[in-house]
């Protein structure tokens, strides 16, 4: 089980209080989509995606990422129980969308860069450590019921 100390606790919420979860979200879901293209074919009904232009402009990426990002919001409100909270997704990305679990650290590390880029003043290198440890346990999670 993963052991987050006080002040990463409060790295870590104290940011995500700032952060505006549709456009953060939205973003780094549209940024995964254009930097890895490859992992488009998950959404296949999601339209136009011909370009970095168009992904960016799309309504079902937002909405999309606006759902991942708030999913994220619960794990910070569960920290220490990132598992169970996520148990439920995780079957789903295995069982029904067949989602191959190396994507959820791509998509990670693209919200980390999407986080740096809006709140750099505030995205210090003690909190980038604290969100690429939450990352990586949000993957580690969503991972979890594969097999
Ligand atoms: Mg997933 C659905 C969260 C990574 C592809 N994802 C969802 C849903 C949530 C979620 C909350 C909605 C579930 C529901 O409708 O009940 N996703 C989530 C998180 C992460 C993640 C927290 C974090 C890493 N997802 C992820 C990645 C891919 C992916 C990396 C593909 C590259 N997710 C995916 C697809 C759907 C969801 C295809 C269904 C989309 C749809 O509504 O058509």
């Amino acid at each position: 089980m993963v052991h987050w100390t006080a002040e990463e606790k409060q790295l870590i919420t104290s940011l995500w209080a700032k952060v505006d979860v549709a456009a953060i979200g939205g973003e780094s879901l549209a940024g995964m989509m254009c930097v890895y293209p490859w992992t488009q074919r998950f959404f296949p009904d999601f339209g136009n995606l011909s370009s970095c232009t168009a992904i960016c402009a799309n309504p079902k990426v937002k909405a999309h990422g606006k759902k991942v990002l708030t999913a994220f919001g619960d794990a910070i409100k569960n920290l220490d129980n990132i598992k169970d909270t996520f148990a439920k997704l995780s079957e789903l990305h295995w069982e029904k969308l067949h989602v191959d679990p190396e994507n959820f650290k791509l998509l990670g590390q693209v919200l980390l860069v999407t986080l740096a880029g809006h709140y750099g003043k505030d995205f210090t290198p003690a909190c980038h450590a604290a969100y690429q440890k939450l990352v990586n346990v949000v993957s580690h999670s969503l991972a979890r019921k594969y097999h």
